[in-house]
């Protein structure tokens, strides 16, 4: 009978700062630029592995919140245990039980968490024993960002060398254990969801400012870096606000055009703009989607919370500090 390693991990989310946005390598994830994220400890997933009990099945088990899952989710699934699975010539099927602990509906993008956690869970029950840098390697085959999450803090992930897998890595830069968090608010609408895959190639063909973001975001980072070691909250929020801005203007200038945001979008950035001309530093982001992410102060946090509770319903503002990177957990719970 074979045997398998305690091996359920947790791993949180990260918001990119400076973003990742179009892949020079598709097939190896292998991104354009260079990005740096914080890492949120309130939004995690957390997985277990184990052999897919009925081994006369011909393929991979994945459960996700309970719900067997099929199609593509379970195909990228299986796709990435092979990277761990083929080069010890393992055939045998395998059993992924995930629970993502981000607010249902939040439509905070998940798979940087849920890859981290399955890179970190496939290293243990497989006994590959990688470090945190090549474990980020393999994250990244799952979803660009959550090369990101294997890390806490700020982190940076590499761009890399030409088609070098191993030079597109992660590392943390600092702990950001220095009064920082978010407000994510959540914008409830339904919408024709362009995912970030689709939305970044699509960019990256068509939109005629792309040519330009590789320059500016090179820019941002050297700028990033130095305000990360000085401390210097104000210009690390700047940079935050302007290179979301700029890839956002990327994407509206693709052809056919399209955008992630949303009326209210537009709504929360506006009251970030005034919480600072009433004396409240805080600075927004914006990913795939049409939440607004609000990098602040944690000890300023509720206050904005409030202010912007004039405006938005309590349980679309969530709270959040700076998570760690991935860690071992006894097991895999639920938590509604
Ligand atoms: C990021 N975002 O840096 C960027 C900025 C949103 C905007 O969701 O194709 O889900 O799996 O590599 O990692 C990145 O998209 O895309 C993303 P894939 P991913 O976080």
């Amino acid at each position: 009978m074979k045997m398998s390693v305690p091996n359920a991990y947790r791993a949180y989310t990260n918001i990119a700062l400076i973003k990742y946005w179009g892949k020079r390598n598709k097939e190896l994830f292998l991104p354009m630029t260079s990005s740096l994220s914080l890492t949120l400890e309130g939004f995690y997933t957390e997985t277990e592995l184990s052999w897919y009990p009925d081994s006369s099945e011909d393929h991979d088990q994945f459960v996700l919140n309970g719900q067997i899952q099929e199609g593509k989710s379970l195909a990228g699934v299986s796709r990435f245990l092979d990277l761990f699975r083929q080069p010890l010539g393992i055939t045998d099927r395998i059993s992924v039980n995930s629970y993502n602990h981000v607010p249902t509906a939040a439509g905070l993008a998940s798979s940087a968490s849920a890859f981290a956690a399955l890179a970190c869970a496939s290293n243990a029950f497989f006994e590959t024993n990688y470090d945190a840098k090549t474990l980020s390697t393999y994250a990244r085959q799952g979803s660009g960002s959550a090369t990101r999450s294997l890390f806490g803090g700020f982190t940076l992930w590499h761009m890399g060398v030409g088609n070098d897998s191993t030079s597109s890595y992660a590392e943390m830069i600092d702990p950001a254990d220095w009064d920082l968090g978010m407000v994510v608010v959540m914008i409830n609408k339904e919408v024709k969801k362009i995912s970030s895959r689709v939305g970044m190639d699509h960019t990256v063909t068509t939109s005629p400012f792309y040519r330009l973001w590789p320059e500016t975001v090179a820019q941002d980072l050297e700028l990033m870096l130095g305000a990360i070691e000085a401390r210097d909250f104000t210009t690390i929020g700047e940079i935050t606000e302007h290179n979301a801005m700029k890839m956002h203007a990327t994407v509206l200038a693709s052809k056919p055009s399209f955008t992630y945001w949303q009326p209210e979008s537009l709504i929360a950035m506006d009251l970030v703009r005034q919480l600072r001309q009433d004396g409240i530093e805080a600075y927004f982001t914006m990913d795939a989607g049409p939440n607004v992410k609000i990098l602040c102060r944690h000890s300023e946090s509720q206050r904005i919370q409030g202010y912007l509770s004039a405006y938005f319903r309590e349980d679309q503002l969530l709270i959040t500090g700076v998570g760690p990177a991935p860690h071992p957990i006894a097991e895999v719970t639920r938590h509604d």
